[in-house]
């Protein structure tokens, strides 16, 4: 039986995140992974890191070329009632934010993985998590026909909302909450220079949109649809008018239009799970929580988890202390459950509830008019959307 002191479940950013700073550390690592590295990297994502998570992936030695390709921002707009609203986040709060792509971030990290000789098992199937309330926890998988037994110390869930980990507690010891929300988010990719330099948020009769991008020659728009609605439901053309109706007439001029390379549908939901260990099994990621992506907080967070995890694992080979580990669930939990109410609150403010009465509406106005006017809420939302410290 082939033994590494962490297996980790899962080569999304959580999982080689997690690999590469333990491995840095000389602490062995396996990652398993049910899909190809293709797919994993096809998945477009998130697009916009906070500083912390800049900061931390150049002390690991990920910052090349994130620094090259990298667009820093200093604010964001908000559109409603036909304005434009300008948030300075650096002068709110001394930080700003980047956009890179999720997708580049996870290719940066199997180049550093590969580079350092790291396995990683790709198409692993019924990758499982045996005996982690023990002290001899073991991840069976099945590769090529063959099924393989891997002996750890602990065991890092990083598989995602839908992994095994988190389907492998026992739900007596899991407690959950979550709220869903009764509208999803389609995104287009298109090879079109972005309407904005910075990201602009929109808050129409018709609903949420939002303008991004991933380089000055790729730009990332969303709109909110129904929850049913499908891909086939929204041509190109019926994308682009329902979005220039949803941003000011100023960002409308301004958006150039093209076809779309990337089209799809998320649905969004606000979930956590508690706590976050158990025994040596420890949840990472999406597979402890999941937030709204109007607040851009998702990837983040993982990689908040991540930092304070590798720190517990880091010291318990080290300094022979269990601190950091006892603490990962509680410590993870405390900046989780911000960024969760901060997810939800950017999500109620800018988006149409289908079951929102007269009175909801005035109270999202009044949410909106008070934001705009007033520079410590200015501070607070520009706090938060940097991201708070780690
Ligand atoms: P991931 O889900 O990225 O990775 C989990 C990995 O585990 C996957 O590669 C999966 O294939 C693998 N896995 C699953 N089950 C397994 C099993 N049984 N065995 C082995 N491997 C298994 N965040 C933002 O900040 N901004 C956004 O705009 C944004 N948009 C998103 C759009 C969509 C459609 C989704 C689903 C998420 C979005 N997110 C966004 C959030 C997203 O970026 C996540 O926060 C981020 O991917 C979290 O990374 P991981 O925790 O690694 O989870
Ligand atoms: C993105 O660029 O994909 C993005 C940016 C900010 C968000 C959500 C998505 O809040």
């Amino acid at each position: 039986m082939k033994r590494v002191q962490v297996a980790i479940i899962g080569a999304g950013p959580s999982g080689l995140l997690l690999g590469h700073i333990l491995h840095r550390a000389g602490i062995e690592t396996i990652i398993l992974e049910n899909r190809s590295a293709d797919y994993v990297l096809a998945r477009v994502r998130a697009g916009l890191l906070e500083q912390g998570t800049t900061d931390l992936l150049r002390e690991t030695g990920l910052g090349a070329r994130l620094d090259r390709e990298g667009l820093v921002h200093h604010g964001l707009s908000l559109a409603f009632d036909g304005e434009l609203h300008r948030i300075d986040l650096t002068a709110s709060s001394g930080k700003s934010v980047t956009i890179y792509g999720q997708t580049e971030v996870t290719h940066d990290l199997m180049d550093a993985r590969a580079a350092l000789g790291a396995p990683t098992i790709y198409e692993a199937q019924n990758v499982t998590p045996h005996d982690f309330d023990g002290t001899s926890p073991r991840v069976t998988y099945e590769k090529d026909g063959v099924t393989h037994e891997i002996a750890c110390d602990f065991i890092a869930g990083c598989d995602g909302f839908h992994g095994v980990s988190r389907q492998s507690v026992p739900q007596a010891a899991l407690t959950t909450y979550e709220r869903v929300y009764p509208f999803g988010w389609l995104g287009i990719l298109a090879e079109v220079p972005p309407a904005d330099h910075e990201l602009v948020y929109a808050n129409s009769p018709r609903g949420f949109a939002l303008c991004t991008m991933r380089s000055m020659t790729r730009s990332r728009y969303y709109v909110q649809c129904p929850i049913g609605d499908r891909i086939e439901d929204w041509s190109d053309q019926r994308f682009w008018d329902e979005l220039r109706r949803r941003v000011d007439p100023q960002t409308a001029e301004k958006i150039t239009t093209g076809p779309s390379f990337e089209k799809s549908i998320a649905p969004l939901r606000s979930f956590v799970a508690e706590p976050l260990r158990f025994g040596r099994l420890f949840l990472v990621g999406d597979a402890a929580h999941i937030v709204p992506p109007t607040g851009a907080k998702g990837l983040n967070l993982a990689v908040s988890d991540v930092r304070y995890l590798s720190e517990g694992i880091i010291e318990h080979y080290a300094d022979k202390s269990a601190a950091g580990l006892d603490r990962y669930s509680a410590r993870a939990l405390n900046r989780i459950w911000k960024a969760v109410r901060f997810s939800w609150w950017m999500t109620t403010m800018l988006h149409r509830f289908p079951d929102a009465t007269p009175f909801d509406q005035k109270i999202q106005e009044a949410d909106l008019a008070y934001l705009v006017a007033s520079q410590a809420a200015m501070t607070s939302l520009s706090e938060n959307y940097v991201g708070l410290p780690h």
